[in-house]
């Protein structure tokens, strides 16, 4: 038995040495393993350390530079946003502010546009103030004022005037013959025509402006060109854009009226015309406009839905009272066609007056002769370009001297 126990002691002895001894060495062997992943380990330290130290002083001066542009761009995204939104209504307001060139001060302007692009008073006074006049001198005369667009009719009884006058008078100086040339233009031109715009408001009701005439004549244009006229005149104006036919014009007149303040009613693309211009009156009628100035279009692809149109317009605005005013655009430089058309409108509504535009351009002036004589209706106001401000009262006398300038 104890040689039994002695044994097992003995036993257990041995095995525990020989754990003992194992152990250990399967520790010092399992141990370089992570000894080589100390060899990760020697790699990561130059690695982590230098991570390390790196990241912190950078961390120091990188941090800033990180955030500043990470902050930044976050700070400076919103801010623009605002600021955006700020400047938006100061332009906006500014130009609101400033008020439109006064009217006196236009017709110095249309003097230099129409002695720029006309020659009206050259080849007239050239003729003119030859020594005799034949014949032919008086045919050359006449196509002078036909070129001119002055018509035929209005043509025929200026030059039987010049010709009683040269007859009688015997004249030949050039300032005598440019003197007589320019009565008979004014005279032509009927100066004791009523010019005036009817834009005064009534009791509780504004003024209603209804401006008429084909795409393109510059109705739009002038509708915003009146707007600054009357507001450089103290008073207050509405827009309404009864033209819906075309999104864009609605926008247009909208601009206009921002750029000096005033209200801008308009209807959906599309919409009713006619209600648009009621709408637009009614809304006048509540914020006590002086004037309530409708845009319209102006198809004249067919005559008959034209007529409906304006008729319908007109109708629907006089509603609330009579319109004032009823001005139809004209384009100058289209001559005795556009007369052709302009006759259409006349026969649709009860034109007041009418506006002659882009008489800066190639228009000859002499087409106001014609406009009135044909229409029997007053010219009150001439476009002279582009420009916000490129509009002016039609006056006889200062017209004809524009048309003889220079040309003498
Ligand atoms: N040169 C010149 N251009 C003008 C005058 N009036 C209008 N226009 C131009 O004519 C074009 C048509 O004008 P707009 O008002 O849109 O015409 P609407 O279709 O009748 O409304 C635009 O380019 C205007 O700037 C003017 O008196 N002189
Ligand atoms: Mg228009």
């Amino acid at each position: 038995m104890e040689y039994v126990v002695a044994a097992v002691i003995l036993l257990v002895v041995l095995v525990v040495g020989a754990v003992g001894l194992v152990v250990p060495k399967m520790r010092r062997k399992e141990i370089p393993p992570p000894a080589g992943g100390s060899t990760t380990t020697l790699e990561r330290p130059p690695a982590e350390p230098p991570t390390t130290t790196p990241v912190v002083p950078p961390t120091d001066e990188l941090p800033p530079l990180i955030e500043r542009p990470a902050t930044p761009p976050v700070v400076v995204e919103p801010e623009p946003t605002p600021v955006v939104v700020e400047p938006e209504p100061a332009p906006e307001t500014a130009p609101e502010l400033e008020k439109p060139a006064p009217t006196a001060g236009r017709l110095v302007r249309l003097r230099a546009r129409l002695a720029r692009s006309n020659a009206l008073g050259r080849g007239l006074l050239s003729v003119l103030s030859r020594d005799h006049l034949e014949e032919d001198d008086w045919e050359e005369i006449e196509d002078s004022l036909i070129t001119a667009d002055v018509g035929v009719e209005a043509t025929q009884v200026l030059v039987e005037r010049l010709r009683e006058r040269v007859r009688i008078l015997g004249t030949r100086t050039v300032s005598e013959v440019r003197a007589q040339l320019a009565e008979e233009l004014v005279a032509a031109l009927e100066p004791d025509m009523d010019r005036s715009l009817k834009t005064q408001p009534h009791e509780g009701r504004p003024a209603v402006v209804m401006v008429v005439g084909v795409n393109g004549a510059g109705k739009t244009t002038t509708c915003g060109k009146i707007g600054r006229v009357l507001i450089a005149d103290g008073r207050s104006v509405l827009f309404g854009a009864a033209d819906t036919f075309r999104a864009a014009a609605a926008e247009q007149l909208s601009t206009w009226g921002e750029r000096v303040g005033a209200e801008t009613v308009r209807g959906p693309e599309g919409g009713d015309p006619a209600s648009v211009a009621f709408d637009a009156v009614k809304r006048g009628i509540e914020t006590s406009v002086d004037t309530v100035l409708i845009d319209t279009a102006g198809r004249l692809q067919n005559k008959v839905g034209l007529m409906d149109e304006l008729g319908k317009v007109k109708r629907v605005v006089e509603k609330h009272g009579p319109v004032d005013e009823t001005l139809l655009v004209l384009d100058a430089t289209t001559g005795q066609n556009g007369l052709e058309q302009a006759r259409v409108f006349t026969e649709v509504v009860d034109v007041t007056g009418v506006v002659l535009t882009k008489l800066d351009g190639t228009a000859k002036g002499g087409i106001v002769i014609a406009v009135q004589r044909k229409l029997g209706i007053p010219v009150k106001l001439v476009g002279l370009g582009e420009g916000p401000d490129d509009l002016a009262p039609f006056e006889p006398a200062a017209f004809v001297e524009a048309l003889l300038d220079g040309d003498a």
